[in-house]
């Protein structure tokens, strides 16, 4: 079975999304990120950077949240997640390397300096340089954003899912989405599967530890 290992509120969110969307089975590692347990010898043995997401199916470990959904779509999803041409396969990593370089980065310096890094490594002065970035690249996506209910194809795809999930940090950090966005977030996240994902993380973030799988 596949374990994914993940912190509630992060990356490894779009995993578990993923693979709720497949409905393919897995258990869900937590790893207190809060408590030091991503830089943990098992940890950091999975993950060189002691991150999450990372997943184990079998012989093959696996990091970085863009390669493990695609990983996971192209062996477990028999149609789903991901169109049924090369061009519209292209596009569909056209927008994840979009979200996670362009769109994701900025908002990511932010939270860092925000909150996420140690307070001696912190540099405030950033943020509205971020701001500015993070804009630049909302805008980019507007000009290609029709208002339609799909990146690419007919369908639900990867690339929707890690928009919704990136759209969903810059809601959460205060940021005004264009309205058509902000209406095609909203849509994709009443998906069941996202709502199962959620659950997922906090019942594993819940569980008394020693409910993890053993290290
Ligand atoms: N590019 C990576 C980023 C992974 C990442 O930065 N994960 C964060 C949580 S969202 C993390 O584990 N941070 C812990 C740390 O930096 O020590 C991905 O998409 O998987």
């Amino acid at each position: 079975m596949i374990t994914l290992y993940g912190f509630p509120h992060s990356r490894s969110l779009r995993v578990a999304w993923t693979l709720e969307e497949l409905g393919v089975d897995y258990q869900y590692h937590h790893v207190a990120l809060d408590k030091g347990e991503g830089r943990s010898d098992p940890h950091l043995a999975r993950h060189p950077g002691g991150k999450v997401p990372v997943i184990e199916d079998g012989e093959l470990t696996l990091f970085e949240s863009a390669a493990i959904c695609r990983y996971l779509t192209e062996r477990y999803g028999d149609g789903k997640l991901l169109p049924d041409t090369p061009e519209k396969r292209a596009l569909v990593d056209q927008w994840l390397a979009f979200v996670t370089t362009e769109l994701e980065q900025p908002l990511w310096q932010q939270a860092k300096h925000t909150f996420a890094l140690p307070e001696a490594k912190r540099v405030p002065a950033i943020v509205p340089t971020c701001a500015w970035e993070f804009q630049r690249a909302l805008d980019a996506l507007e000009r290609r954003f029709q208002g339609q209910r799909f990146l690419v194809d007919a369908h639900f795809t990867l690339a929707d899912l890690f928009l919704t999930h990136t759209l969903g940090w810059a809601q959460s950090m205060k940021y005004r989405l264009p309205e058509a966005l902000e209406d095609y977030r909203q849509h994709h996240c009443q998906r069941p599967a996202m709502a199962r994902a959620t659950a997922r993380e906090k019942t594993a973030t819940d569980a008394p530890s020693g409910n993890n799988p053993a290290e």
